[in-house]
């Protein structure tokens, strides 16, 4: 019994760590000099945690530049999926660390899209892979810039995991933004919480009993 509990602990214990997504807003960068944009390149080290596709006209930064109407309510910075030259299949990706395998996790995203980047053939549309798991969402803008929150929920199978962000959009389709990105524990980590609180007074009890 007592050992059993002990065990329960054990087990609940890193639970309450929170997984890590390293710059998952895109504030921390440095660029090759622009202040307003950034292209990205597979091996651009400017933005720690991330790495990007092969095709360097795919991808860029947004910013809150005055003359750019495509703003992110998630700080300054966004990443455009869609590039300088509206082209599709770009991507970028990072590793989700502190994990613990058999756990749910929520992965937490914003698409940015636009009406004024509608291609003929298709709404926007991104595909995620959180390890080797695809989910692909078509984002049906209505506005200048529609900031759309969605998620993914993935149990995780090792402490370290990839998540990647594709353009799958119709070729001419442009602004496919991404921002905000965060993964969290499910249930919540305040729900283990309470449960850890319910097995520490349960060993409490035990332990004032067998005294
Ligand atoms: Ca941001």
């Amino acid at each position: 019994m007592k050992s059993n509990l002990l065990l329960t602990l054990a087990l609940l214990a890193p639970v309450a760590q929170a997984a890590t997504v390293p710059n998952g807003s895109f504030e921390t960068n440095t660029t090759d000099g622009g202040t307003t944009y950034q292209t990205l390149y597979n091996g651009f080290a400017g933005l720690p945690g991330w790495q990007f596709s092969l095709d360097e006209y795919g991808v860029m930064i947004g910013t809150a530049d005055e003359a750019y109407p495509y703003k992110t309510p998630f700080g300054t910075w966004q990443v455009d999926l869609s590039g300088a030259n509206n082209l599709t299949g770009a991507w970028i990706q990072t590793d989700v660390t502190d994990l613990t395998p058999g756990l749910q996790y929520r992965l937490d995203f914003a698409i940015g899209v636009s009406v004024n980047w509608l291609a003929p053939s298709g709404s926007p549309s991104l595909k995620v892979l959180t390890g080797t798991t695809e989910t692909t969402f078509i984002a049906a803008p209505t506005g200048v810039i529609d900031w759309l929150n969605r998620e993914v929920v993935f149990e995780a199978t090792a402490p370290t995991m990839t998540v990647r962000f594709e353009n799958t959009s119709p070729v001419g389709t442009g602004l496919i933004s991404v921002d905000n990105v965060s993964v969290t524990a499910v249930p919540e980590p305040a729900e283990y919480a309470a449960v850890a609180g319910a097995a520490l007074v349960a060993f409490g009890l035990f332990r004032r009993r067998n005294r």
